[in-house]
């Protein structure tokens, strides 16, 4: 009997052992299907946040003025940011926080206006890409579960066909109830048509950096990631743990203002200015106090024909990739490239109050 009952007492205490393992694996996963479900639960984004009231009969609503002076432009990070110069910038007004998809649906509405990103892409402007490129399209972020490397970006860049400023992810998205947030998957094209259609124009890149200075000369001593901006807390481009309230775009003035009384400078979008890109601050391409106009470009020798500088970093800048969450970071962006983390703002060049 013992010698039969052996390997029915081993069969046994397998099963129990395979038994015992397998409820050890259902409760992890139940708790970590618990645990993922509860954070959803408390991660609750606000769709908008409260901006203070203006001064009563400020005269251009939706801006602040942003007093003249001297600005070492350019930052020590990064290539493109050297030589720091010294530039005078005349006083001007900027809006306070960056265009928002409900001013962009109003100019929209206004003007019949169609996008870059609603037209189909000129072939023969780009006669190498593929079909589905040439659909009307934008370029959207795509957090990988895994990368290769970061050398690559199309591992979390893609084309999506149907991506525009009211789908900002694609044409299963949508901006509806985002009436606060920045509207992104424009281009220089677009934001000078919103601009000229406001009586405004984009800010020069010398003019975004002094007013995101706050107005003062010299680049802030570090370079740490800000606390009060909407940027990427986490391992670029996997995880993404949102510590400053957001994993992607979020509302404007959702973070304090710099001492002017401008919002999110630094992070959420990258803001377009209408100076054309050039590789480094070598030559420079304007200057506010020769400022030519509202909606106008002044190309330069180096400048890189079909790029504009876009300035403040987004809500992808992080520590380990792209620390251009500076006043004095730039990069150049594709004229006919929308770009789901790409905006703007416009600035005026009006008296004093
Ligand atoms: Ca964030």
């Amino acid at each position: 009997m013992r010698r039969m009952n052996k390997p029915f007492v081993a069969t046994r205490t397998r099963r129990l052992l395979a038994l015992a393992a397998l409820l050890v694996v259902a409760v992890c996963a139940w708790l970590l299907w618990s645990a993922q479900r509860s954070e959803q639960h408390q991660h609750h984004e606000p769709m908008v946040c409260a901006l203070p009231a203006l001064p009563a009969g400020a005269p251009h609503t939706g801006m602040v003025w942003v007093p003249g002076g001297i600005l070492a432009l350019g930052d020590t990070v990064y290539q493109e940011e050297a030589p720091i110069r010294q530039i005078a910038v005349d006083g001007f007004w900027l809006d306070r926080t960056e265009v928002t998809n409900d001013e962009f649906s109003a100019f929209v509405q206004a003007t019949a206006y169609t996008t870059v990103a609603e037209r189909p892409v000129d072939a023969k402007a780009h006669p190498d890409l593929p079909a589905d490129m040439r659909l009307p399209g934008a370029v959207v972020f795509i957090s990988p579960t895994s990368v290769s490397g970061q050398g690559n970006p199309t591992q979390w860049w893609r084309y999506v066909p149907g991506a525009d400023w009211r789908h900002p992810g694609g044409p299963a998205t949508t901006i509806a109830g985002r009436g606060a947030f920045a509207v992104v998957n424009v281009t220089i094209e677009d934001a000078q048509a919103y601009a000229r259609w406001k009586g405004s124009m984009l800010p020069s890149e010398a003019q975004w950096e002094w007013a995101a200075r706050g107005a003062k000369n010299q680049a802030l001593p570090d370079h740490e990631q800000p606390a009060q901006a909407n940027t990427w807390q986490g391992l670029f481009p996997v995880a993404n743990s949102a510590q400053d309230g957001f994993v992607g775009l979020a509302p404007v003035g959702c973070f304090a203002p710099n001492a002017l009384g401008l919002f999110d400078m630094i992070g959420n979008a990258w803001e377009l200015t209408r100076d054309a890109y050039t590789p480094n601050h070598a030559v420079l391409v304007s200057q506010s106090a020769q400022d030519p106009g509202p909606g106008s470009v002044r190309p330069s020798p180096s400048a890189k024909m079909g790029q504009h500088v876009i300035k403040g970093g987004s809500f992808l800048c992080a520590p380990n990739y792209c620390m251009r969450y500076r006043a004095g970071a730039r990069q150049g962006q594709e004229d006919d490239l929308a770009v789901s983390h790409v905006g703007f703002r416009t600035a005026r060049i009006a008296p004093s109050p």
